[in-house]
């Protein structure tokens, strides 16, 4: 954290007095817990949400209806969803100062985040989360959300993106990822797919999370379950495409996300169909025919683009992502890249994992 911020002052405006630490593998807020574990304080990414106005609106209408589908269901809204803990004035964040703005939430406590190491239960529990999450949402009136990043699934634009980013080289890198930049280009073809289906209404346009990472999901750290889909900055209008593909592009990956040694990073199956059993267990009665057979296609689209922001990002600079040793984004990139490789070849046979669920 900038060492010019008071903390204190910070936790005045909230009414707490506790002492923190940093929390979380995230790659774009500064997360941290504070002690004992009651809150989690958050200094959002204001480079990245431009608007911490927008974007706290949505999170607190999000979760306030999620509260309530919870509440009808038997269910405790402050464990099963964020809960917003508003300064000492009614706010739902706190400016500091310009550039740093915080907001905390109540800290759901006996849970755990799954970042490395998942077992197939892990993946099957993780799938029915993520499902529930969109399924509860799939009566939200999807208008009244802001956009809070822009075009952010909008695959063709991030491939215009990489190339503005190829032509500036604005760190100097561009002839050292010539390779990384054939693939990207090479595979540039999915873009269009599910936006072509947006545009032609065979895939609806829902409300959805957007950045279904693994470790943005609570499991109650006894049972293994789901208990609480978390990081809700990104949820907005979108496809369920998005979230199906971008929560298999990690949990799907049998190595991490930057892992280097290429030679353990694969694609493995028998983790997307623990995914899809869960996932189309709250899902399927919703899901158009459409989305059903692009579930397969939709994991490698994810990885692509994700991977196209890795090397976006690595050409730029380094200025989106947080890095933790040089060329991180690279790696990521090739990481990324590896699993699409392998994607282009596994379509048919997920396909087949896809029908066998629905039988
Ligand atoms: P980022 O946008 O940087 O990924 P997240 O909102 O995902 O930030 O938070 C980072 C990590 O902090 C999460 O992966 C999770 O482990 C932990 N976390 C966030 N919110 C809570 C919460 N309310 N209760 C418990 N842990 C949380
Ligand atoms: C970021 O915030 P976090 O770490 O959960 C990013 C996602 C990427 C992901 C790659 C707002 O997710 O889109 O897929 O990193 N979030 C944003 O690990 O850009
Ligand atoms: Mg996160």
């Amino acid at each position: 954290m900038n060492k010019q911020i008071d903390l204190n002052a910070v936790f005045t405006q909230f009414d707490t007095k506790t002492a923190i630490a940093p929390y979380g593998n995230g790659h774009i807020n500064d997360t941290y817990c504070c002690e004992p574990a009651k809150y989690i304080l958050q200094k959002i990414n204001t480079s990245i949400f431009t608007d911490p106005d927008a974007l706290m609106e949505n999170i607190e209408r999000v979760t306030a209806f999620l509260g309530n589908k919870i509440k009808e269901a038997g269910g405790d809204p402050e464990r099963e969803t964020l809960t917003v803990i508003k300064t000492k004035d009614g706010k739902n964040f706190y400016r500091y100062d310009d550039e740093n703005v915080f907001r905390m939430y109540t800290f759901i406590t006996h849970t755990k985040s799954i970042e490395g190491d998942k077992t197939l239960t892990d993946l099957y529990n993780a799938g029915k989360g993520f499902g529930k999450f969109q399924q509860m949402l799939s009566d939200y009136p999807a208008d009244t959300l802001h956009e809070t990043i822009r075009d952010f699934h909008h695959t063709a634009k991030r491939v215009e993106a990489l190339k503005t980013a190829i032509s500036e080289n604005k760190a100097g890198r561009a002839a050292s990822v010539q390779a990384e930049i054939d693939f990207a280009l090479k595979h540039a073809s999915c873009a269009d797919t599910v936006l072509n289906g947006i545009a032609s209404g065979e895939i609806l346009l829902r409300v959805t999370h957007n950045d279904t990472k693994i470790n943005n999901i609570l499991f109650d750290e006894i049972t293994g379950e789901a208990v609480a889909v978390i990081d809700l900055d990104t949820v907005m209008p979108g496809s369920m495409l998005y979230d199906f593909g971008d929560a298999l592009r990690m949990g799907g990956s049998t190595a991490a996300e930057d892992e280097t040694d290429l030679d353990i990073v694969h694609f493995d199956k028998a983790c997307f169909e623990s995914f899809a059993k869960g996932y189309l267990s709250e899902t399927k009665d919703v899901l158009t025919e459409k989305e059903i057979e692009l579930l397969p296609f939709s994991v490698k689209l994810m990885t692509y683009e994700c991977g196209i922001r890795f090397l976006t990002d690595y050409l730029n600079g380094d200025t989106y992502f947080k890095i933790h040793r040089e060329h991180h984004n690279l790696d990521r990139a090739r990481n990324q890249f590896k699993l699409v490789a392998e994607l282009d070849q596994m379509e048919t046979e997920l396909k087949d994992i896809v029908k066998g669920l629905l039988a």
